[in-house]
């Protein structure tokens, strides 16, 4: 049974009208910058470039995304199967565990969550060992790599993403320092267990989120 809210719409939409009138919220103060940085980082404008010294170049005709491991169904996507997919927008802060941050990067890609969807991971996969042409490699847990906001971006403020921010595509992950966003993607690769990657077997942290500062060791 659905009963008739005390307050109906007219009563809501004359609410919102002396709102607008009176502009509320207008005068607030913004949110100081430092409630969008997290702790330790500088703002820049600019977007540095971090790779291992090789930016691959891969023709999209030999190009391949490989989903496998603990999935009921293996993925691989051809370039075209990539653009027939689902696409999502997602804004989002860059931070870098070197100490930089960039504000409100537009992405354009495919929803990691619509990427597992079609893989259909296993109850017992937990983790996802990430690789990328280059042979860079990172571990996310499969609750992180699927959150909300994470894409396989091709586009980044409405062009192609550049090869050398990891062009034709990326992954990104925006609530976890950037090393977890692996450029060049190649392979997902789902199992039961955590394992290092390039920068984790160098003592960063197994998690990455730049709120709890989990920049280095494994806790
Ligand atoms: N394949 C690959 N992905 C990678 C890296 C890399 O060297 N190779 N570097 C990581 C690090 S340490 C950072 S900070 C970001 C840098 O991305 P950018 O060059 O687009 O700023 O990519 C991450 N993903
Ligand atoms: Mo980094």
């Amino acid at each position: 049974m659905i009963s008739a809210p005390r307050d109906g719409p007219a009563t809501r939409i004359a609410a919102k009208e002396t709102w607008a009138k009176a502009g509320r919220l207008i005068d607030a103060a913004p949110a100081p910058v430092s409630r969008r940085l997290p702790p330790g980082q500088t703002l820049r404008r600019d977007w540095p470039v971090l790779d291992l010294g090789t930016q691959p170049n891969p023709g999209l005709s030999d190009w391949r995304l490989v989903v496998g491991g603990m999935v009921a169904r293996p993925v691989q996507w051809r370039w075209a199967d990539v653009l027939r997919q689902t696409s999502a927008d997602s804004t989002s802060d860059i931070h870098c565990v070197a100490g930089w941050s960039r504000f409100d990067n537009e992405w354009r890609g495919v929803p990691v969550r619509w990427l597992l969807a079609q893989g259909r991971p296993k109850p017992a996969a937990r983790f996802a060992l990430i690789k990328g042409l280059d042979g860079y490699g990172t571990c996310l847990a499969l609750g992180d790599l699927a959150a909300e906001g994470a894409l396989l971006a091709t586009h980044w403020q409405d062009e192609p993403l550049s090869r050398s921010h990891g062009g034709p595509l990326r992954l990104v992950v925006p609530h976890l320092y950037f090393w977890k966003s692996a450029k060049w993607l190649r392979q997902i690769w789902l199992t039961d267990r955590y394992a290092h990657g390039t920068w984790e077997s160098r003592g960063y942290h197994h998690r990455g989120d730049p709120w709890q500062q989990q920049r280095y060791g494994r806790s």
